[in-house]
């Protein structure tokens, strides 16, 4: 970089201090106490910039939420132009840049950079950046753009965005004006295409009751406000709850679909809610509304034996058995796959596989997504309720060629189009999956406990153990398996060979301080007994 364009990140940087703690670039991009995050915002702005240069000035995407975690923490990642995860290659340089002690080693990481990917100084960058509801984002889109500023991008401002809603932008600013625009480049745009192919996909079928969404007190519920003005009532009902995002405190807190998912309950206070009713269809969305999960209840919300979870892999399983029918009743010679990871549920995996070929990715979409990408229709869910379904150009190009010789296969034809339209082709989407399966469900004339009976779940546990560091505990085949500390997965296999129908494994969270220990047995107690086992055994280790 020339002399002027390096003094002015020196200058900029200094106001930007970088703290002690060490950072890296993972599974969900930068993510950690809003406290630590200044100076990485602003290495981000500067590596976003380059990263744009180096596609040729192409529309790349910064997000600042940590989702799901507490809200004191925050996080920022990057969204590649087709509004996919930032690729593999760049996640190490954006742990050195952000990592670089003085002035002298971020210029000379930049400088790195700049020679690895031959990047041409003279393309204008173009960021498109946005962020969630949290109390510390504003100040870290300040350092953002202080970042772009010393590389004299070109800004656009997505302002207060879900995750999805930013890859949405993405993708459609890079495709603006071709023939394959993939929609406005406006949140304006987002909802109008999501209204459109909503109400497409249900033309003709009844009107889906009212369905009571827990927003998780996040930007989720300012997305869904914005989407109802797009659709009339009656065609989605929806009842808002937890949607305060003006209260400090209350983001992810007792509600939001990782509350409700790892601790198999309703949000906190529901009970005492008059919308929350048995044999009705409910939802969660997570903090920056990029995963679902849905639940009903058969009886009293008092007892939480009444309470019955319908999860990604629920979501997954409705949406492969529904698809797969389609595409045979469309007479298409496509394959369509479904990608799970070692979260999944063992009664999931052996409903799908009985359906449809089935593979399993280390945790993160990102994996997911690529693995997703190998088949026709990829239909991609984590057990948390992240996730998507991806249609492949062979799979549209075989859709547009199609002449339907039946009734039966034009309709399946016209179901199949729609749904493409539907679901967000660039990452999971909380919003576009909640439609998703709405529509699907009304296709199929079910409500929740028809949907629920294509398997019942194993019992199973998630439970988080702190240890003094994370980093040793290192997996292979797919997360199912430690390598280290050395014994101590021959130590959980000799666990898990006591339980009926066991299964258990541990890895060290991406996106938080802790272990992870899963564990799914025949009976309740015996998944009780398993999950603690495993979670002191990772304790001694
Ligand atoms: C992020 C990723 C998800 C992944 C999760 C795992 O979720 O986007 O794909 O499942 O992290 O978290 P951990 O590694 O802590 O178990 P999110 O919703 O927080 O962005």
């Amino acid at each position: 970089m020339d002399s002027h364009r390096q003094s002015v990140i020196v200058q900029a940087s200094a106001a930007h201090h970088k703290p002690e703690a060490r950072l890296v670039y993972g599974t969900a991009g930068f993510r950690t106490k809003a406290t630590l995050l200044d100076s990485t915002c602003f290495r981000i702005g500067l590596i976003g910039a380059l990263r744009s240069m180096a596609l040729g000035g192409q529309v790349v995407g910064l997000m600042v939420t940590a989702s799901h975690n507490p809200e004191p923490d925050n996080g920022v990642k990057m969204v590649d132009p087709h509004g996919e995860m930032l690729e593999a290659a760049w996640e190490p340089v954006c742990t050195d840049v952000a990592n670089a002690r003085t002035p002298d080693e971020l210029l000379a990481a930049l400088n790195a950079i700049v020679q690895r990917f031959h990047i041409s100084l003279d393309v204008r960058p173009r960021v498109v950046y946005g962020w969630d509801t949290r109390p510390s984002s504003p100040a870290l889109v300040g350092a953002i753009v202080d970042g772009l500023q010393a590389l004299n991008a070109e800004m656009i401002e997505g302002g207060l965005l879900t995750t999805p809603q930013l890859h949405y932008l993405v993708l459609a600013h890079n495709t603006a004006n071709t023939q394959d625009s993939y929609g406005k480049p406006t949140e304006t745009g987002y909802y109008e295409k999501l209204a459109a192919a909503f109400l497409a996909a249900t033309d003709g079928l009844p009107a889906p009751p009212p369905l009571v969404v827990d927003c998780a007190n996040g930007v989720g519920a300012r997305a869904l406000q914005g989407l109802t003005k797009h659709l009339p009532e009656a065609r989605l009902p929806l009842v808002l709850l937890r949607s305060d995002t003006e209260t400090q405190g209350r983001l992810n807190n007792g509600c939001g679909a990782d509350f409700v998912k790892t601790q198999q309950r309703l949000p906190d206070g529901y009970a005492n809610e008059e919308r929350v009713r048995p044999n009705e269809l409910m939802c969660s969305l997570d903090g920056d509304a990029d995963r679902i999960v849905f639940y009903y209840l058969t009886g009293p919300a008092s007892d939480v034996a009444n309470f019955h979870l319908l999860d990604g892999d629920k979501i997954a399983s409705l949406a492969a058995d529904y698809l797969s029918e389609l595409v045979a009743k469309a007479q298409l010679d496509i394959k369509l796959g479904c990608v799970q990871t070692a979260y999944a549920n063992g009664a999931s995996t052996a409903y799908l596989e009985q359906r449809v070929p089935v593979s399993c990715t280390p945790t993160g979409v990102k994996h997911l997504h690529h693995e997703a990408a190998k088949y026709a229709i990829g239909v991609y869910f984590e057990a948390n309720g992240h996730g998507t379904v991806l249609f492949s150009p062979e799979a549209r190009a075989a859709m547009a060629r199609a002449q339907p010789t039946s009734d039966e296969a034009k309709d399946a034809l016209m179901r199949l189009r729609n749904l493409a339209e539907l679901i967000n082709q660039t990452v999971g989407d909380a919003i576009s999956d909640m439609l998703m399966v709405l529509a699907i469900l009304a296709a199929r004339r079910w409500g929740p406990k028809e949907w629920d009976a294509a398997y019942t779940d194993l019992p199973n546990k998630l439970l988080k153990v702190q240890v003094p560091d994370r980093t040793v505990f290192k997996t292979t085949d797919a997360e199912r398996k430690l390598t280290s500390p050395a014994g101590l997965q021959a130590q959980i296999d000799a666990l898990v060979a006591q339980f009926p129908q066991g299964r258990s494994f541990v890895r060290p969270s991406g996106t938080e301080d802790c272990v992870r220990v899963y564990a799914e047995a025949a009976s309740a107690e015996d998944t009780e007994k398993l999950a603690t086992g495993v979670a002191a055994l990772v304790e001694k280790a």
